[in-house]
């Protein structure tokens, strides 16, 4: 399987790169993000719980979102592999994802992280805001501490996999098929990459 850690703070570009990551290799794309705004869509209790911490700009638990990605896990057998987009955001949460690989006989191949700068994340932002309807999109000091949470709390999960020697890092600023096309010379490189053209069904999952 190929298993793949898209990562980066809030606006880096990590669904932008998701969406063409998984048109080319055929991978299953789980995004929490879209995870739990399917819950909030559905008004689940869960839903309701993580509706307030994200319209903040706080991160969920890590309880709820490592257990909706072992019920994708379980649900997609099947796949080639995935493409995790806003998952793991926490220590706790890249340890747990090891596990729960090594449950399905798999683990992560690569992590690539998009750098981009503070100022650059907020204008992407507050501009996505005009459309998005998403309420963490829309007001300037949320999107700034989502910055800081990622600063404070995500950040560390790089060295996570920088000491399992599968961290890659790319400036996340240029354009779209530029970095699309460095992400994937990393992708590529990986031997599982190189072994095998992934066969299952493009799809998005949603809890
Ligand atoms: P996410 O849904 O993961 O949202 P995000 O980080 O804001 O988006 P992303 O980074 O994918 O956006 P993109 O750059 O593609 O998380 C939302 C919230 O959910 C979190 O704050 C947290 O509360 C909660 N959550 C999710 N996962 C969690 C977890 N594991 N643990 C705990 N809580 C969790 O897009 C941004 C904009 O930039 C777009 O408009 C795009 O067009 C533009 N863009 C992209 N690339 C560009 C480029 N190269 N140049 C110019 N613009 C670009």
């Amino acid at each position: 399987m190929l298993n793949i850690v898209l990562f980066g703070p809030p606006g880096a570009g990590k669904g932008t790169q998701s969406q063409k990551l998984i048109a080319k290799y055929k991978l299953v794309h789980l995004s929490t993000g879209d995870l739990l705004r399917a819950q909030i869509a559905e008004g689940t209790a869960l839903g309701l719980q993580a509706k307030k911490l994200m319209d903040e700009g706080f991160l969920v638990p890590d309880e709820v979102v490592i257990g909706m990605i072992d019920s994708a896990l379980e649900k997609n057998k099947q796949a080639t592999g995935f493409i995790f987009d806003g998952f793991p955001r926490t220590v706790a949460q890249a340890e747990s994802l090891d596990r729960l690989l090594a449950k399905h006989s798999t683990g992560v191949a690569c992590m690539v992280a998009l750098e981009v700068g503070e100022q650059e994340l907020v204008k992407r932002l507050l501009e996505r805001g005009k459309t998005s309807g998403r309420p963490d999109d829309q007001d300037e000091a949320k999107i700034r501490r989502r910055v800081q949470v990622y600063n404070t709390e995500t950040a560390q999960v790089a060295g996570f996999y920088d000491v399992q020697q599968k961290f890659h890092s790319l400036n996340g600023i240029g354009e779209i098929e530029t970095i699309f096309g460095q992400i994937s010379d990393i992708i590529d490189q990986h031997p599982v990459a190189k072994a095998e053209t992934p066969a299952a069904a493009t799809k998005e999952v949603r809890a």
